[in-house]
Parts: structure tokens; C-alpha cells; sequence
């Protein structure tokens, strides 16, 4: 190969590589529930160049969205905004989704895929651990804690499971029917727990 050849197409890639769309962010949540709406933030930066975003929502190579929709490019270099768009998407089914997003510029050059990965998942599975302790003295007041740990990958509404309830079932002769109802602020993220006590029951 001649070496003007060799020269001429180290040159063409340094110019592509300097110039390519970089440091691309996809912000958004990493969990939800099915069929609600989530915005995603994307930015990169280009030091020359206006760009554009291509979404590949269902990851199979093919760009399902652009931003902005227009067809038009953004100057990530310019404020307020530099450069960042948002979309929103929402997933009917639980499960795990995964979609990647590259960053454009005017000169056809991109940068690499940046992935984002959106659990789905039905309401919050709250459990509740034993109540301790698990003895009392009979006619003694006696407090009892529990553990509730949100299981689910979705944080808890706040407009249900807003209060708790201790009461007493049978156990062989001796039973009390009391029950004692503590109020907790929520929502409870995915993954967090906190313990709530009774008010003191004696046993009689
Ligand atoms: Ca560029
Ligand atoms: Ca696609």
C-alpha cells in the first residue's frame, strides 16, 4: 500500500473521533409501576457540533424516537437547557426493560450507546416481621414491635397501607382482643422498612 494511502486514513479518524458526541446521561428512575408515565432526561455534549438523540426503546438497533421530535438539532453549548431533552414512556407489563439512547451531530457522527434499565413491577409487597418479644407476664403491659420492609420494586402509594394494626389472636387459654392501630407517614421506597411499636396491652 502506498504511504500516502496510509496517512490519508489516519487523519480521517482522528478528525471523526475528536469530534464525536460525548459524556451522554440518561436520567430517569429505575423502578416503576405498570402503565405510568416516567420522564427520562438525556444530554451529551459536543464541543462543535448541534446534536440530536436517538431512542432505541426496545433495544434491537433501530431508533424509535428522536429528540427533539422535530427533526431539528440542539446546541448542547447554549444555555439554559444545554442541550438536554426529555421524553416520557410508560410499560403496560411488569418486567425489566432495558433502551439505549446515542447522541448525533450534524456531521453524522455519534456517539456510543448509553443504556438504561426500568424495572416494572406491581404494587409494593409489603411484609411484616413476627411481633417481639413473643412472652409477656400475665396483667403486665407490654409493648410489641414489628418490622415493615417494602419488598416490591416500587415505592408505596400514600393513600393506602397508611396505618397498622396489632391485635391479638387466641393462643390456647389465654387471649386478648385489643387492637392498637399506629399511623406512620408514608411512602416507603422499594427496599426500606421501619419498625412500629405498640401501644402497652396487658394480658388478663
Ligand atoms: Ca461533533
Ligand atoms: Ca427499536
Amino acid at each position: 500500500m502506498p504511504q500516502t494511502d496510509i496517512s490519508y486514513n489516519l487523519q480521517v479518524i482522528s478528525v471523526a473521533l475528536s469530534h464525536i458526541p460525548y459524556d451522554l446521561r440518561i436520567t430517569g428512575p429505575t423502578t416503576g409501576a405498570p402503565s405510568t408515565p416516567y420522564e427520562f432526561k438525556i444530554q451529551a455534549k459536543d464541543d462543535v457540533d448541534a446534536i440530536k438523540y436517538g431512542i432505541d426503546w426496545d433495544n434491537d438497533d433501530i431508533v424509535d424516537e428522536w429528540l427533539p421530535g422535530d427533526g431539528t438539532f440542539v446546541d448542547p453549548k447554549v444555555g439554559p437547557l444545554f442541550g438536554e431533552q426529555s421524553t416520557t414512556k410508560s410499560w403496560a407489563v411488569p418486567g425489566t426493560y432495558t433502551f439505549k439512547v446515542r447522541a448525533y451531530d450534524t456531521c453524522g457522527a455519534h456517539s456510543d450507546w448509553k443504556f438504561h434499565t426500568i424495572v416494572i413491577s406491581n404494587l409494593p409487597d409489603l411484609i411484616a416481621s413476627p411481633p417481639t418479644p413473643n412472652t409477656a407476664f400475665l396483667g403486665v403491659p407490654q409493648s410489641y414491635s414489628s418490622t415493615i420492609t417494602n419488598q416490591g420494586a416500587t415505592t408505596t402509594g400514600t393513600d393506602f397501607w397508611n396505618h397498622f394494626e396489632f391485635s391479638a389472636l387466641p393462643n390456647g387459654t389465654a387471649y386478648i382482643g385489643e387492637q392498637s392501630f399506629i399511623w406512620r407517614p408514608l411512602p416507603l421506597n422499594a427496599g426500606a422498612s421501619f419498625v412500629i411499636t405498640s401501644d402497652p396491652w396487658p394480658f388478663l
